[in-house]
C-alpha cells in the first residue's frame, strides 16, 4: 500500500463558530474514526456556579444539528426564562445562558463535581446530541485566556461578552498552560503514522489557536506533521468575531497574509478566499503551498464543498517539508 492511501486521519483545532462550521463540513467528507476535533478550552469559565466551555458547546451543537443560525452559539428555538427570572431578582444576566442550554452546564458541573474528566463528559454530552466524530477539550487542566488591555488585564468572557470586546488589547496569558497537559487523545492523535493532517480552522488565532499551540508538546509535534491553515481573516476583516481588531490593536496588519505569516515556523497549506486571491503570491514566499477557495460558510453545502476541499489540499501535500 503506498504512504499516502495509509495516511487517512485527520486532527482539526477549533475555536467557536468559524471552527465548528468547518468541523462540520469535515465531518461529512470524513468517516467518524478518522477524524479528531480539538476544541480550545481557553473560553472556558465558572459562571453562576456553572462550568461554561463554550467552544466545546458550539461544537456539540453544530454538529449535533441544533445550533442557533443567528448567533453561532447556543441553541436553534432557545427561551430566556431562566435569564429574566435572575435579572428579576438581582441576578447576573450579562452572560446569556439560554433556558435548554443551562441543562448542558448544570450536567456537566455536576458531573466534574464527581470527579469525572472533561473528556469524559464532552465525550457522553456529544453523543446524546448524534455526534459520531470525536470531540476532546485541548486539556482535561483549566487554561484560562486572560486578555490584556490598556484597562487591564480580564478574564476571557468578561473581555469578550461583558466588554463587549471594547478594550484596547495589548495582549494575552494563558494561565497554567505550561503546567497543563493536552488530552490523551489529542496527543496520541498527533503521534499517530496514520495521521493525514492537522487542519487549524478558520477561527481566531490569539484567543482560539494559540491557547490549543502553547500546551506543552503540541507546538513541536507540528514541525513533524502535515499542517493546513484556514483564513479566517477574508478580505482583511475577521469572518466573526475581533480577530480583525485585536490584529490591528497589537500592530499587525489585519490581512490573510499577517496570520500566514504567524503559522509559517509550522504550517505547509494555508487556505484563503477567492477575495484575497492577491495574497497568493506572498503567500507562497513564506514556503506555504496555497489553496483558494470560497472560505465563507454560510450554508450547510459550503462547509461540506470546503471540507472536500480542504482533505483534498491535505492530500496533494506531501510528507512533511516545504515546498
Ligand atoms: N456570546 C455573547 O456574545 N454573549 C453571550 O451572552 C454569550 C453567551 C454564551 C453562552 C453559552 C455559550 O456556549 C456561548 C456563549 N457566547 C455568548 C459565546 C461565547 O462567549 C463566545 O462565542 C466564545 O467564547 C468565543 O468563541
Amino acid at each position: 500500500m503506498s504512504t499516502r492511501s495509509t495516511k487517512s486521519r485527520f486532527v482539526v483545532l477549533s475555536g467557536g463558530v468559524g471552527g465548528a462550521k468547518l468541523a462540520l463540513g469535515l465531518s461529512k467528507v470524513v468517516p467518524a474514526r478518522d477524524l479528531l476535533i480539538v476544541a480550545n478550552t481557553g473560553d472556558d469559565f465558572t459562571h453562576l456556579g456553572l462550568h461554561v466551555s463554550p467552544d466545546i458547546d458550539t461544537l456539540i451543537y453544530t454538529l449535533g444539528g441544533v445550533s442557533n443560525p443567528a448567533t453561532g452559539w447556543g441553541r436553534v428555538g432557545e427561551t430566556g426564562a431562566f435569564m429574566e427570572a435572575l435579572g428579576a431578582i438581582g441576578g447576573e444576566t450579562w452572560f446569556f445562558l439560554g433556558d435548554k442550554d443551562l441543562a448542558l452546564h448544570v450536567e456537566r458541573t455536576l458531573r466534574l463535581t464527581n470527579g469525572e474528566s472533561l473528556s469524559a463528559v464532552t465525550a457522553d454530552l456529544a453523543r446524546r446530541f448524534g455526534v459520531k466524530a470525536a470531540i476532546v477539550p485541548m486539556s482535561n487542566d483549566p487554561v484560562p485566556t486572560m486578555v490584556k488591555t490598556t484597562r487591564g488585564t480580564l478574564a476571557f468572557q468578561h473581555y469578550f461578552v461583558r466588554e463587549r470586546c471594547r478594550p484596547r488589547v495589548t495582549g494575552f496569558r494563558f494561565q497554567n498552560v505550561a503546567r497543563a497537559k493536552p488530552e490523551p487523545r489529542f496527543m496520541q492523535a498527533l503521534n499517530d503514522p496514520k495521521l493525514a493532517a492537522v487542519i487549524i480552522g478558520p477561527s481566531n488565532p490569539f484567543i482560539s489557536i494559540e491557547p490549543i499551540l502553547a500546551l506543552p508538546r503540541v507546538r513541536k509535534r507540528l514541525d513533524r506533521v502535515p499542517v493546513i491553515a484556514v483564513s479566517p481573516i477574508v478580505g482583511g476583516q475577521a469572518i466573526k468575531g475581533p480577530a480583525a481588531k485585536m490584529m490591528r490593536e497589537l500592530g499587525i496588519r489585519a490581512s490573510a497574509l499577517a496570520v500566514a505569516e504567524r503559522y509559517a515556523s509550522f504550517c505547509d497549506g494555508f487556505v484563503i478566499d477567492e477575495a484575497d486571491v492577491a495574497l497568493a503570491g506572498p503567500i507562497a514566499k513564506l514556503g506555504l503551498r496555497v489553496l483558494i477557495e470560497r472560505t465563507v460558510m454560510k450554508t450547510l453545502d459550503d462547509r461540506v464543498r470546503l471540507g472536500r476541499a480542504v482533505v483534498a489540499f491535505a492530500k496533494r501535500l506531501s510528507r512533511k517539508g516545504r515546498p
